[in-house]
């Protein structure tokens, strides 16, 4: 469990309320040698008959008999409130119920400038369960960004395959030194005079150039990036949606000219930042950025072949509605305007002030969801001189569009194995329904986004492995998800190459009350039979997607009796009567066989060396049988001519037998629970090579080599009273448990 503050929130006063009292603890005077005085491990809560209230004063919590009351030591919480419950003069006693503010950052301007809007969103409340992944890149297609930001510097995304500073592009992606992020900006007559380029280069470069000092607007997409993922709890300036998602800064818009005001670029340019931004492993791409209201000539084929590319990849284009609601043509611009393209989300603004539809922002078709535009502070270019790198106040649909893009990167870190329509989903289903603006036209889409809600409804996606006594058992298999007695997912396996996996989506409590939430059990069955093992639903800041958790269901103990088949001819035993002397203790044998055998692991071999078998051959004089003496638990060999059972009572040995095994081919008995080989021989891992079984009913050796590929193994799990032969390389001895 992360570190929950126990104060309740309220604006900028918790600091205040802390420094006063402090201040009062400070005060110079007596100092006391006195012990310092008991902390209750918890309180309880009674109520007494009410006391009269001043005559028209409504009673309060005092006057109506409630008092908290500590509860003593070596009592629990639930029997000390029982045990007031039975006193004169108290009504009523219980333990007092915990509360939990929602996490909330230590970043200054927080709680003055942030706690509002992300309040609405419910972002706080996301921040109980997650505050974003690393493996999680949102692309931010701008202005660029200050890359030494000190909130954003720790948070950029670094391409691996790129060294810097060299002019080579070494990883081949066509883009020369790009470390944290590729310019797609085309020189132009235009740009040339007011931003001063003289280039097309496709190179790093991606300096946020926005604006110039003094300037009124600035810094547009370094306050897009800070929005998205400004590094939250780090006790500097603001936090981001998702503090610890990774930003990729993707240059294609320009400077803007010298006040800053209006910063372009081409569809053209934007479309080869999405296949970029795809390319090099973004889930999410922000653009806060449109072209013209409806302008049908920015419906491109290279923009459409791009967002093409991004769902075929499963990536999401969060893509800002515009701020020209008020116009004579308020439709939003492209890609917001698209419909036909599931992983294009349209984002309108709205104002906290009103909780309703923001006048500038763009409405119609395309719109799915709407995010606060009013008000928000976020990091701004270090290299124009204000006194902090920060804008505590700025609006438009630029800046809802990346509190969108980060919500739905929080979800993509809370559950990373989800689909790009699951995170949309998630969000639509808890969207605050959007008033309707006098327009009465779309422009909020699902609502008006709560990731708070969302975040709390993220399912888990459990794969892996579906196997009895670990070894494959086909595909068709039905898998359900238990958490205690509520179903909470079901699937089936499928086929996958030599195996057949499952992949299965378990709901959260919030989705299914009893389902998933931090610490439950959640419990596989396949094909009806309880599978192990368990798995655990992860805590906050932990991955819901969960890979590789192979489940097994296990051949169950043997009853009070165990039944051995007798085969054709030889058939391998176990001996599970008491010891004693032969042939007297085989009487159980059925009356057809003709000979026994015993290996002697331990006797010299008249070959040289130790091992050799034993014999009892049936009717045969006494000088030739040369076992004498039979041992509970030992593996023997009986020649019989026509199939048969021997029932044994099961003595069930206790767990803790050891069984010693000498250098080279041993017979046992398993009498440890049933599991995988590796984990039952786990003391001797390294010291055998081989283990086998002998398949009486196909009249085959079962072979399994530890290390080897499950697939080309015979059988993956030692089963409980079944016979082995081991190989093993040194005097060892395993623990049967
Ligand atoms: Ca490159
Ligand atoms: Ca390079
Ligand atoms: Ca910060
Ligand atoms: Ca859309």
């Amino acid at each position: 469990m992360a570190p929950i503050r126990l104060w309740m929130r309220v604006g900028g006063r918790v600091l205040a309320g802390i420094l006063l009292f402090i201040a009062a603890f400070l005060l110079p005077g007596k100092v006391s040698a006195a012990p310092p005085p008991h902390a209750p491990q918890a309180y309880v809560i009674i109520q007494r008959p009410a006391t009269v209230a001043a005559w028209g004063a409504t009673p309060g919590l005092r006057e109506r008999g409630f008092e908290k009351v500590p509860v003593p030591p070596g009592w629990t919480a639930e029997a000390y409130a029982a045990a007031l419950r039975s006193r004169s003069g108290i009504l009523d006693a219980v333990p007092d119920a915990p509360v939990y503010a929602a996490r909330a950052p230590n970043d200054p301007l927080y709680p003055v400038n942030q706690v509002g809007y992300l309040s609405t969103i419910g972002a706080p409340q996301a921040w109980d369960f997650v505050t974003g992944r690393p493996e999680v890149v949102v692309a931010v297609l701008d202005t660029g960004a200050d890359l030494s930001h000190p909130d954003l510097s720790p948070r950029l995304w670094t391409n691996p395959g790129e060294v810097p500073g060299d002019g080579i592009d070494n990883d081949g992606n066509g883009c020369i030194d790009d470390v944290h992020g590729c310019r797609f900006v085309d020189l132009t007559a235009a740009n040339r005079v007011s931003c001063g380029y003289s280039s097309s280069a496709r190179n790093g470069d991606v300096w946020d150039d926005n604006g110039t000092a003094g300037s009124a607007t600035h810094s547009h997409g370094t306050m897009v990036a800070g929005v998205i993922g400004a590094a939250g709890n780090n006790g500097l300036g603001i936090a981001g949606v998702a503090w610890n998602v990774r930003l990729m800064i993707v240059k294609v818009l320009d400077c803007g000219g010298p006040g800053g005001s209006n910063p372009s670029g081409s569809m053209f340019n934007v479309a080869e930042g999405i296949d970029y931004a795809v390319r090099m492993g973004a889930r999410i791409i922000n653009l806060s950025l449109a072209s013209a209201p409806g302008d049908p000539t920015a419906d491109t084929p290279a923009l459409r072949a791009a967002i093409e590319f991004a769902l075929s990849r499963g990536v999401l284009i969060v893509a800002a509605a515009g701020n020209w609601g008020s116009s004579a043509n308020p439709a939003p611009g492209y890609p917001a305007a698209y419909t036909q393209y599931p992983n294009v989300i349209g984002v309108g603004a709205m104002d906290p002030s009103t909780g309703g539809w923001a006048s500038y922002s763009a409405y119609g078709q395309g719109i799915d969801f709407a995010a606060p535009g009013e008000g928000i502070a976020s990091t701004v270019r270090t290299d124009l001189g204000g006194s902090l790198p920060y804008r505590v106040s700025d609006k438009g649909t630029s800046f809802a569009t990346p509190l969108v893009s980060g919500s739905l990167a929080l979800l993509a870190s809370r559950n990373t194995r989800l689909g790009y329509g699951d995170y949309v989903a998630l969000l639509a289903d808890t969207a605050s329904p959007a008033p309707p603006a006098p327009h009465g036209q779309n422009w909020a889409g699902a609502g008006i986004i709560h990731v708070g809600n969302a975040a709390r409804r993220v399912p888990a996606v459990i794969s892996g492995n579906a196997l009895h006594d670990w070894k494959d058992i086909g595909p068709g298999v039905e898998v359900r998800a238990y958490v205690g007695t509520t179903l909470c997912g079901s699937t089936q396996t499928f086929s996958f190459g030599p195996a057949s996996p499952y992949i299965v989506r378990v709901a959260a409590d919030a989705e299914i009350a009893g389902c998933g939430a931090a610490g439950r059990v959640v419990r596989i069955y396949l094909g009806g039979q309880p599978a192990v093992p368990t798995i655990t639903w992860p805590g906050p800041e932990q991955d819901l997607g969960l890979v590789d958790r192979d489940v097994s269901t296990v051949t169950p103990d043997p009853g009070p009796i165990v039944t051995q088949q007798l085969g054709g001819s030889w058939a391998n035993l176990a001996h599970l009567e008491a010891n004693g002397d032969l042939p007297a203790a085989l009487a159980y044998l059925p009356s057809n066989w003709s000979a026994v055998y015993f290996w002697d692991a331990n006797a010299p071999s008249p070959l040289g060396g130790t091992g050799r078998y034993l014999r009892l051959i049936r009717d045969a004089p006494d000088w030739v049988n040369t076992w004498e003496r039979v041992l509970r638990y030992d593996a023997y060999w009986v020649e019989a001519p026509t199939p048969s059972t021997v029932a044994s009572i099961n003595p069930n040995p206790p767990p803790g037998r050891v069984v010693y095994f000498a250098p080279g081919w041993n017979n046992f008995v398993y009498t440890g629970t049933t599991k995988r080989v590796s984990e039952a021989l786990q003391e001797i891992a390294g010291k055998y090579t081989q283990v086998l079984h002998w398949d009486n009913a196909a009249g085959v050796w079962q072979v399994h080599i530890p290390g080897q590929s499950r697939f080309l193994n015979d059988f993956e799990a030692l089963v409980k009273f079944r016979v082995y032969w081991i190989y093993v390389t040194e005097p060892v001895g395993i623990t049967m448990n």
